[in-house]
């Protein structure tokens, strides 16, 4: 399991100026990321865009990703849509590019049942030899996982973990003692990194890494070494970081008019996600001052 601990970048939807999908900007993205020293992706999440994303679309994204760094990184497929349907097709197609492992949140949209969720899951855990790895994002998909559901999962051979998005450190915990020593917990909000890791975490996978993952990557490394001290100093710059991103029209706009100051090019986010204005164009540029000088 180690090659899904630590710091897994969720990956940025990359966009070519008429709003299409752009294979070429994926791989460089994903090159940039190599380079910097991270050892995974996770593609097509929530900061990934995947559920503004066509199924053909999505697929593609898989196939430049695979294309570029399958073979040297650990790449965590998210194939959650709103049907189970289509949701099996992606994990197909994921373990047939061979991903190395597939992920999904529950059918959004409707409020679903326990059991509802539990069958959605299963469908594609079944569908698949592929390892599956619990999303848990609450205040997005309005469902929330009890330890119950999360503990009969995890009974399950290919489930090996979850990523929980959820705030509560408390919840990491529970889920963690639930699922058992082996059983991955990834941290999800970036902001707790330090104390996700701190309650049991394994690592995480987040999307503000995108536009500073050696700065997640110097703070696993001082949580690592047991330097608690320089952990939270730099828990606090990422944090001043992320504080600052999320005060733009949408929270990838920023990260993307961030990544642009710093030689990548993926576009803007795809609407209803808006992009940075004219405005916040100084706001950008004090922030990739600031990681400059980190
Ligand atoms: O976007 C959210 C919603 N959380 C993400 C992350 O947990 C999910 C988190 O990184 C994700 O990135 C993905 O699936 O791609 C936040 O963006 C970050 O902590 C800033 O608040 O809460």
């Amino acid at each position: 399991l180690n090659k899904f601990k630590g710091v897994i970048v969720a990956f940025y939807g990359c966009y070519d100026g008429n709003g299409d999908i752009d294979p070429q900007a994926m791989r460089d993205l994903a090159r940039y990321y190599k380079e910097a020293g991270v050892k995974g992706l996770y593609v097509g999440g929530s900061s990934g865009e995947g559920m503004l994303q066509s199924t053909a679309e999505r697929k593609l994204v898989l196939e430049a990703v695979m294309e570029e760094v399958g073979s040297e990184m650990t790449i965590i497929a998210h194939v959650g849509a709103p049907s189970t349907r289509e949701s099996v097709e992606l994990a197909k197609h994921a373990e047939a590019v061979k991903a190395d492992a597939v992920s999904a949140v529950p059918s959004i949209y409707y409020r679903l049942s326990p059991d509802s969720v539990e069958h959605h899951w299963r469908a594609m855990i079944d569908s698949t030899a592929l390892p599956f790895i619990i999303y848990h994002i609450p205040q997005l998909t309005g469902f929330h996982l009890s330890t119950g559901l999360l503990k009969k999962l995890s009974a399950l051979d290919n489930v090996i973990g979850v990523k929980i998005s959820s705030e509560s450190t408390y919840e990491l915990q529970q889920f963690k003692a639930a699922g058992g020593p082996d059983f991955l917990v990834l941290n999800g909000p970036d902001e707790q990194y330090l104390a996700g890791r701190s309650m049991g975490a394994d690592g995480g996978i987040g999307g503000t890494y995108g536009v500073m993952p050696e700065l997640f990557l110097k703070l696993e490394q001082c949580i690592q070494t047991g330097d608690l001290e320089s952990a939270r100093e730099w828990q606090g710059k990422i944090n001043e970081v992320i504080s600052e991103l999320l005060q733009f029209p949408s929270l990838y706009g920023g990260c993307k008019a961030l990544l642009k100051l710093r030689g990548l090019d993926i576009g803007e986010p795809r609407l209803p996600l808006l992009p940075v204005t004219d405005r916040d164009q100084e706001a950008v540029a004090r922030l990739h001052d600031k990681l400059t000088e980190y």
